[in-house]
């Protein structure tokens, strides 16, 4: 219970940061990119994957409600890199490295349309199995 709500707060304090940044950011130019994001997938995080196997992958740790302004990464060398491409309606694979929240995967923009619950730990190899190859367009999260 104390780990859940300490992960809650993490988030939440991440979202207020991300706020600021933003703010400081109006006049420069727009980074791409969820909040935190660098192309590793460790625990706590949702990691979106372009291709069935290998290629560009992004990680998201917080709520993120449009993946229009989000890109991947890939992997130069030894380290992740950011590439070009945009990560709205082209995730393919998924995996909800978060061990006590759900991940929501939602079909719009802003978190409507139709979606997709990860549990806890759950990975899907292929989204065209749950109907939703090149859909996601937004993300957010359920914890106990
Ligand atoms: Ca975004
Ligand atoms: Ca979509």
């Amino acid at each position: 219970m104390k780990q859940t709500l300490t992960r809650r707060m993490a988030r939440i304090l991440a979202a207020v940061a991300l706020g600021s940044a933003t703010a400081v950011l109006l006049t420069a130019p727009a980074k791409a990119g969820p909040a935190g994001a660098n192309g590793y997938c460790f625990e706590g995080e949702l990691c979106l994957y372009r291709l069935l196997a290998g290629g560009e992958r992004v990680d998201y740790y917080i709520p993120d409600s449009d993946f229009t302004d989000d890109n991947y990464w890939y992997l130069s060398g030894s380290t992740w890199a950011q590439s070009y491409l945009t990560v709205n309606n082209t995730a393919s694979r998924a995996e909800n490295l978060d061990l006590s929240c759900s991940a929501v995967l939602w079909q719009l923009v802003g978190g409507s349309g139709t979606s997709v619950v990860m549990y806890p730990g759950m990975r899907i190899s292929d989204m065209a199995n749950v109907d939703f190859d090149n859909k996601a367009s937004a993300v957010t999260w359920r914890c106990p």
